[in-house]
């Protein structure tokens, strides 16, 4: 038998995990770098949809993910505290999950698939020939070597794949808090507070609230507000305004403002390629997005897992052919998911209500997993 081939990847995020253990299941031996010392998530809240799920599926992860997760019954969208829409999303799969938990249960489903990951491990670039070099001056071959390294890619920029930036006028700050489920039901009785909810505020100013429950005990929300409004912006959060702005609100908003956290103003960060010879790059460091659609970690494990199939199957003197392919095939669904996201993120659109239908869920709908989805009809 031939001796498997061997992945180097750089970044132990959402992408880096899925490829890594996509590739490992198939046989591959597989090393993942990753530079800070703590194996864990930043960041608040995430939404999955269909199109990331059928890849969490494959790698045996949903049970554990599903075991602490909140299928919201809806997802609603108010102004000024008036319902606008609440979407039950009939046919489209969909939950709520904190980071960190997403996280443990992509850690484990790596390290239960034999992929061994290496922290405190610099990555500073890559070369076409599969060649990967660190920070402290050694360098390894691979078959394929993955940037998954963010969206400051050291793989990508050593390759010196141009990309270009652009901001939008809003962005947000994310915390995860106790939901405060019985104040909140206290201070408004008919809302279900299960529900996903994304409270906007467009006049008199732009200021807005996500509520996503991502269990019986934790609730992500998102504080939007524009760059140029430093009060809005302003983290730790200015507790006056916002309970002003959103009273029905108050439990959530007061763990909020106990907790540090960092604004992030809305971009979007488009790349002129994704791979040359035996490297790709994925994730953030391929396609970062707005989070509107709630798409960028869901387009960053789904192209993981068609990234780890294409290479499977590919011989290995036609890895870079098979590698060119999986990007003309694949990327197109991920520009249009970004230019929506952008859309919606320069547009404020989303607070109109009824959004997730028609193009909008090409996204969420997509199954990476079925080998006939390229075919025409
Ligand atoms: C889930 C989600 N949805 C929308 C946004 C946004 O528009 O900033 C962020 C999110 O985490």
């Amino acid at each position: 038998m031939a001796s498997p081939r061997h992945a180097e990847i750089s970044g132990a995020g959402f992408a880096g995990l899925t490829v890594a253990t996509a590739l490992a299941q198939k046989g591959w031996t597989v090393r993942v770098h990753e530079r800070t010392q703590d194996l864990r998530a930043e960041g608040a809240g995430i939404v999955l949809w269909g199109n990331s799920l059928v890849v969490l599926d494959k790698l045996g992860a949903t049970p554990d993910l599903e075991s602490r997760a909140m299928h919201s019954p809806a997802y609603e969208t108010r102004m000024n505290n008036v319902i606008r829409s609440q979407e039950r999303l009939e046919g489209v799969r969909w939950i709520s999950v904190t980071r960190p938990h997403l996280y443990a249960t992509l850690l484990t489903a790596a390290r239960e698939s034999g992929v061994e990951i290496i922290s405190g491990s610099e990555v500073t670039g890559a070369t076409p020939d599969g060649r990967i070099s660190f920070a402290d001056g050694t360098s390894a071959e691979a078959d394929l070597v993955v940037g998954a390294d963010g969206v400051g890619s050291a793989v990508r920029d050593s390759l010196g794949i141009p990309l270009k930036r652009e901001r939008s006028r809003d962005g947000i700050t994310r915390f995860l808090v106790p939901r405060h489920k019985a104040e909140l039901q206290l201070l408004e009785p008919d809302t279900d507070w299960d529900n996903y909810i994304d409270f906007w505020n467009i006049e008199p100013r732009v200021l807005r609230v996500l509520y996503v429950p991502c269990n019986e005990e934790e609730v992500y929300i998102a504080l939007m507000a524009p760059v140029s409004d430093a009060q809005g912006s302003k983290v730790p959060i200015d507790l006056a305004l916002w309970t002003e702005n959103f009273p029905h609100l108050a439990p959530v908003l007061e763990e909020a403002a106990k907790l540090h956290g960092k604004y992030y103003g809305y971009q979007t960060t488009r790349v002129d390629h994704w791979t040359e010879g035996r490297v790709a790059i994925i994730g953030d460091a391929a396609h970062a997005m707005c989070p509107a659609l709630a798409q960028g970690a869901g387009c960053s494990i789904h192209n993981a897992w068609t990234l780890a199939t294409v290479a499977t199957q590919a011989a290995d003197d036609e890895l870079g052919d098979a590698l060119r392919e999986w990007e003309r095939l694949e990327r197109p669904i991920t520009d249009r998911a970004q230019d929506r996201s952008q859309y919606y993120a320069d547009t404020r659109q989303m607070a109109q209500g009824n959004q997730f239908q028609g193009d909008v869920i090409e996204t969420a709908m997509y199954n990476p997993t079925d080998p006939h989805r390229h075919e025409v009809n």
